[in-house]
């Protein structure tokens, strides 16, 4: 690390720049301006395979310098973090080298293709760290601040014993048989299909805000639509192109029931199918005391509802989560004006950097991010299973 005007820098390199990547470098440009960080971040280097393609997103997202293959940024000395914004297939091989090269690191979700994979980079995260080289697995709806509110009214007993977890994440971009083949739709590239892309997210959410863990699964899978036309090669960032037709090779809707530690029954459902939903993650709980529901599409606000007022004046409360002494919100707008889908991304920077400044290991960890696809995997085997599933 290099000190500037009296700050210490951090050098940040990233690797790929699609949507992942512009969402990860506005929150490293952003972070600074609006959080007192113990270290500045250095958008040093962008790296991506096709050399004009990645200098163009490095000009437009603010990157320093570039290269064309991610092994050459470890090289670098004035890189002290590697975010990997990768599809799933190389996150295991680029964070692991990473973490080897005593670089910090943040992975996109959901933390690999295999619990194999997430086992080994959980265990070259577990060594990294007794070297002080911390880790995070990048579950960024986690810092919405309404998500935070809902965790500290679970964790302050406002809810009692939790009874039942309510979880959907819907979405509908390739509802439209038309819609082309792309890498999130081919398993090699992406482990698995709403599954491990969108259903992965409402599993770390309803752990982290009940505090509790899944202990088992029963699930089905359906590929709604087997066959897509390719993209045509010019302009295509999606990894797949070509002429006629691909082979849908992931799940296009997950839908499990589960139970958790304490033993509340949960129901999850993770669909790209949901027409008219873009990016809804709902979520209900319901405890002994009382019950809250979230949904992104209306993020700022959180459901409330205090089984302890009297039943003739009780009701679910509206909470707009835009308050300074809500979890995150102080360091932005005045009260009512409300935050988005990339400031999770920029606190998700800001918890890292301070952790690392602070020396200690950031959340959510990899080993997180391994129970997280330990739970895919359960998904996957119940839904293979069919005699898990019971015919009328
Ligand atoms: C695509 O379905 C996607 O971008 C996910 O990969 C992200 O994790 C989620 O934030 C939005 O949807």
């Amino acid at each position: 690390m290099t000190r500037t005007l009296g700050k210490p820098r951090m050098g940040v390199a990233l690797i790929g720049y699609a949507f992942m990547g512009a969402a990860h470098s506005q929150a490293w440009r952003t972070a600074p301006h609006f959080f007192d960080l113990p270290l500045l971040p250095d958008l040093t280097v962008l790296a991506g395979r096709d050399a004009h393609r990645v200098a163009e997103a490095a000009a437009k997202l603010g990157w320093s310098s570039t290269e064309t293959d991610w092994r050459r940024v470890l090289e670098h000395d004035d890189v002290d973090l590697v975010d990997v914004c990768t599809p799933g297939d190389t996150h295991a091989e680029i964070a692991i080298a990473a973490l080897e090269a005593g670089k910090h690191v943040l992975c996109e979700k959901p933390l690999a293709n295999s619990v194999a994979q997430a086992e080994a980079m959980a265990d070259a995260a577990a060594k990294a760290a007794t070297r002080g080289i911390r880790s995070m697995v990048g579950f960024t709806y986690r810092r919405v601040p309404a998500i935070g509110l809902a965790r500290q009214l679970v964790a302050e007993g406002r809810l009692g014993d939790i009874r039942h977890v309510r979880a959907q994440y819907l979405q509908d971009w390739i509802a439209d048989p038309a819609a082309p083949m792309s890498w999130r739709l081919d398993k090699q590239k992406a482990g698995s299909g709403a599954l491990g892309d969108i259903g992965a997210h409402i599993v770390d959410l309803t752990q982290h805000i009940t505090g509790q863990r899944l202990t088992g699964v029963s699930a089905l899978l359906e590929t709604f639509v087997k066959e897509r036309p390719l993209p045509s090669a010019a302009g295509s960032l999606s990894g797949v192109a070509g002429e006629g037709t691909g082979t849908v090779t992931v799940d296009d809707a997950a839908v499990f029931l589960g139970r958790f530690t304490g033993g509340a029954l949960a129901s999850f459902e993770a669909t790209r199918f949901a027409l008219g939903r873009k990016n809804a993650i709902r979520i209900e709980i319901n405890g002994s005391r009382g019950s809250l529901a979230f949904d992104f599409e209306d993020m700022n606000v959180l459901h409330f509802f205090d089984g302890d007022e009297p039943a003739e004046t009780a009701g679910f409360r509206r909470i707009v989560v835009t308050e300074p002494g809500h979890p995150y919100v102080g360091n932005w707008w005045p009260a009512g004006h409300g935050l988005g889908y990339e400031h999770g991304f920029t606190h998700q920077v800001v918890d890292l950097v301070t952790a690392i400044a602070e020396d200690e290991d950031p959340a959510p960890s990899f080993a997180d991010g391994l129970q997280v696809q330990r739970v895919l995997d359960a998904v996957e085997r119940s839904a293979a299973d069919n005699s898990a599933f019971t015919a009328i």
